[in-house]
This record gives structure tokens, C-alpha cells and sequence, in this order.
């Protein structure tokens, strides 16, 4: 047999979105070649006993953003693709940060600067909390550059957007073909709920999923599908915690919306009662929208199987517990209003997926595939190029021992943050080797790739991104909602 591809990974189980099947998987020039039977090429990996899967999308992780939400978070692009890349992961959609009242060139200009350093292939998504004339004139430029995806906050004083912004963002979006990314919770109901409780004297981390019970998580999400609806563009709803919300997301896909929904590790494996944990140990597993209850997980899993989940992310949005800019930034009585919320897990979230999902029988292999790495993809245009494993698509694997068993602590995940929500919990399979466009980046348990070998993925027009042309009474108001237009 002559050496016909780079390399061979031989004899392992491959694991794609639809299907199980033993085959070879040959590299060449960085991408998958072939996949078939007695491959060869100049090198083998021998992948027997293994899976073999696209290397993990992980569509929501805030990667060295320049400002979030709540202040500056503890992951830039080294340690967050550092341990990207330890749990399987090889693509991440990192964030744009906007400000109100200023452009958001300088912002991108520095972005894009920092995720220079990234090992893993990335891409960003734009954040939009001002939709003024001058920065929607700014988007045509920012989406050539191929960052076709915004996201909007309903929520967070310095960033929400009202209905009348969020219908411009919208629009904005129909005309340059981009995907919309909402975060969906009541802004007054919360302000109402902190001011309530705060009155009564409850501060604790625990009062923070006081603050936002589901309705006011599906409240906004029905108000966020009902305005995507009127416009006609296309969205995804962000972090959803629950079936409540979730069943919002399945009457919008049953009347046939380009409707998506994403949930995230800390949905189904943490719940409200770890911020009950004594002193400021709560604040640790405090993110927005909060963790739910044990009974909630099952009804996660279910829209996971119905696929009206599509996406699982890990939102590494982490911040230290301790120090500068850390979750004690206001002290250690901070009532929860003033403790950033966020968790870290880009390097967690696969196996917490695996082995909650797969390996204790609520989905199967497929879908783990489809949630960790091919929907993903696909919904923020990457399909066929990440996330597969087929013929011409980047050759981004990860050789998986499904009987593994690990102990997940802090140091073990290598990102940057000083805690794990989940120290000490056991999983059972776990990455042996990860492979980026064909090289090598972790083999057990070690990053060996270079620091900034990560390329940006620049996000041409994409299928799923496109309106749908259903408009109601026919009149396409967004195309006279155009900076400088007369409003
Ligand atoms: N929402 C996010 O999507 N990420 C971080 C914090 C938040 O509230
Ligand atoms: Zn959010
Ligand atoms: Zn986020």
C-alpha cells in the first residue's frame, strides 16, 4: 500500500450527527480525504478501542472579551483554547463587545487582535446594545468581515436593548443575512424581584435565581420569537434553562420559524441549590439565566431528544472567585446584585455532555454529536467545514475513550480561572487526543500546539441565516429601517 494521505486514523469508531460506523479516517493538507477501510498514509494514529468524532463547536464561550456583561472575565483566548482543546473542543464563537454611545471599530479592531493568540480556529459574534444610525452603519463593513452573527441582551442595565431596539437589530440583521443571538429574561421584572428582595433583606447568592424565576426567562423568550417572527430573521435563543422556555422555542419551530435553541452544561449538571453552598461559595454557580432544579434536567434532556435544543455551549463567561475583577470584586457580603454571574466550562463541556448524556442513556451518541459539534456549526455557517466528519471538511477530530473515568478538578481543566463548578464530580469518558485541521494540539491531557496556531473563520451568507420571506401583511418594513432613513 503506498502512502496516499498524510495520515490515517485507523480502526476507531467514527460518530457523526446521523450515524455510528467502524472506519479509517485519512488526513490530507489538513482536511478529512477519505473515510473507508485499509487507508494508508505517511503516519497512522491508532484509534482502535476509540471513537472518533469532529472535534467540539462551541458557539457561546466569551474568550478575552473586552468588557462583558458584568465586568472583565478571567479566560482569554490562550487558557480558554488551552482547555478547549483538553475536552475535545477545536472551534469557539467568542464575542464583539459593544458600549452605548460609542462605534464599535476600535472595539472589533482590538478583538480581533486578541483572538490572534487563539490555538483553536475561532470566530466572534457582535454584540449590539445601541442600534443607533451610525452603528447600524457599521454592520455592512463588520458582517463583510465575516462576523455574520449578533447578539442582543433583553437584560443588564448598561447593554439591554427595549423592543424598539431589538426590532431594529432585527431588521438590521434580514438585510445583511445574519443570525441573531438573544438573551432572553424580563429587564423590569428582574429590576422589580432585586429591588423586592434586596427590601427583604435577602442577598445571598441564592436570592440571584430568586431574582429571575423561569417566567421571566420565558417571557422574554416568546417576546423575543414573536418580534424575530414580525421582522422575518432569523434567531437563536441563548442559554435556555428549562422545558418552560424551551416549549416557546417548539411552538415557534411548529409553525415552521427559523427559531433555534441553545442550553448549556450548567442547565442539566448544576442546580439552584449549589448557590445555597455556605458563605460565598454559592456565588461560584451563579450565572443568568440561573441553574434550575433536579426536575428540570429531565425535561432539558427531552427538548435535547426532540431537537428543539439544537446547540449545547458551555457560555464560559468565568470569572475568579478572588481578586481583581473577581466574583468578591464588591466584597464577600456582596448581596448577589453586585457579584458578576458566569461560569467557566469550555473545557468541561463535552464530557459533562458524554457522560450525563450518553453514557446515562438520555441521548444517544448522534445527538451528542449533532448538540457538541454539527448543529452548531451549521446554525453560525460553518457547516461542511467544521464540526463534520466527511470528505472535505477541516480534519478537526477528537479520539474519545467513552470508558473512562475522570475526576473533573480545577487543575486537571488547565483554563484560566481559579474554581470549576464542577470539582470533584466524576464523568466517565473522556478526550485522549485532539487533532486541528489534521495537527496534533492535545494528546493526553497535554496542549502541544502553538500558541496563536488558531485561524479566524471569517463567516460567508449561509442558508440558515437567510429570512424566511414570510412577512406579515406582505410589507417589508425592515428594508425602510435604514440608518438615516426618516424615522
Ligand atoms: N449571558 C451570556 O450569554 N453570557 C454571560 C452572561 C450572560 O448573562
Ligand atoms: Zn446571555
Ligand atoms: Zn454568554
Amino acid at each position: 500500500m503506498s502512502a496516499e494521505f498524510d495520515l490515517v486514523i485507523r480502526g476507531g469508531t467514527v460518530a457523526t450527527a446521523t450515524d455510528v460506523f467502524r472506519a479509517d479516517v485519512a488526513v490530507h493538507n489538513g482536511q478529512i480525504a477519505a473515510i473507508g477501510e485499509n487507508l494508508a498514509g505517511a503516519r497512522t494514529i491508532d484509534a482502535g478501542g476509540l471513537l472518533v468524532m469532529p472535534g467540539g463547536v462551541d458557539t457561546h464561550c466569551h474568550l478575552d472579551q473586552v468588557e462583558m456583561s458584568m465586568g472583565y472575565g478571567a479566560q482569554d483566548f490562550v487558557t480558554g483554547s488551552r482547555s478547549a482543546v483538553l475536552g475535545g473542543t477545536t472551534t469557539a464563537i467568542s464575542f464583539v463587545s459593544h458600549f452605548k454611545g460609542e462605534p464599535i471599530r476600535d472595539i472589533l479592531a482590538e478583538t480581533l487582535k486578541r483572538g490572534q493568540r487563539s490555538i483553536i480556529d475561532y470566530s466572534f459574534h457582535q454584540i449590539l446594545a445601541d442600534p443607533t444610525d451610525e452603528v447600524l452603519a457599521e454592520l455592512p463593513a463588520i458582517v463583510a468581515a465575516g462576523i455574520r452573527s449578533f447578539k442582543v441582551f433583553l437584560t443588564y442595565d448598561a447593554i439591554r436593548l427595549d423592543d424598539g431596539q431589538f426590532l431594529r437589530v432585527l431588521a438590521a440583521a434580514r438585510r445583511e443575512g445574519a443570525m441573531v443571538a438573544v438573551h432572553c429574561e424580563n429587564y423590569d421584572a428582574i429590576g422589580w424581584l432585586t429591588e423586592a428582595l434586596l427590601a427583604a433583606g435577602l442577598t445571598a447568592p441564592k436570592y440571584h435565581a430568586w431574582s429571575r424565576p423561569k417566567v421571566v426567562e420565558r417571557e422574554a423568550t416568546y417576546r423575543a420569537i414573536a418580534l424575530a417572527e414580525l421582522v422575518d430573521t432569523p434567531i437563536q435563543i441563548f442559554h435556555v434553562s428549562c422545558a418552560e422556555v424551551a416549549e416557546e422555542i417548539a411552538r415557534a419551530k411548529r409553525r415552521g420559524l427559523k427559531v433555534w435553541g441553545e442550553t448549556c452544561p450548567q442547565y442539566f449538571a448544576l442546580t439552584a441549590a449549589d448557590m445555597d453552598r455556605p458563605g460565598f461559595e454559592g456565588a461560584k454557580f451563579m450565572c443568568s439565566p440561573a441553574p434550575r432544579d433536579e426536575a428540570d434536567h429531565d425535561g432539558l434532556w427531552a427538548m435535547m431528544r426532540q431537537g428543539v435544543l439544537d446547540v449545547v455551549s458551555s457560555d464560559d463567561s468565568a470569572f475568579n472567585t478572588t481578586g481583581h475583577h473577581a466574583k468578591d470584586q464588591n466584597g464577600p457580603n456582596a448581596s448577589f446584585r453586585d457579584i458578576p454571574n458566569g461560569v467557566p466550562g469550555v473545557g468541561a463541556r463535552m464530557p459533562l455532555l458524554f457522560s450525563e448524556g450518553v453514557v446515562k442513556g438520555r441521548i444517544d451518541l448522534p445527538t451528542f454529536v449533532g448538540l457538541a459539534a454539527t448543529n452548531p456549526a451549521r446554525l453560525y455557517g460553518l457547516g461542511g467545514c467544521k464540526g463534520a466528519i466527511q470528505p472535505g471538511a477541516d480534519a478537526d477530530i477528537v479520539l474519545w475513550d467513552a470508558t473512562k473515568t475522570q475526576t473533573i478538578t480545577n487543575a486537571l481543566l488547565q483554563h484560566g480561572v481559579d474554581y470549576t463548578p464542577y470539582e470533584g464530580r466524576e464523568v466517565t469518558g473522556w478526550p485522549v487526543m485532539t487533532l486541528r485541521r489534521g495537527e496534533i494540539v492535545m494528546q493526553d491531557g497535554e496542549m502541544v500546539a502553538a500558541e496563536g496556531s488558531g485561524r479566524f473563520l471569517a463567516r460567508g451568507p449561509y442558508e440558515l441565516a437567510r429570512p424566511l420571506g414570510r412577512l406579515a401583511n406582505g410589507f417589508d418594513a425592515a428594508a425602510y429601517d435604514r440608518p438615516g432613513a426618516t424615522r
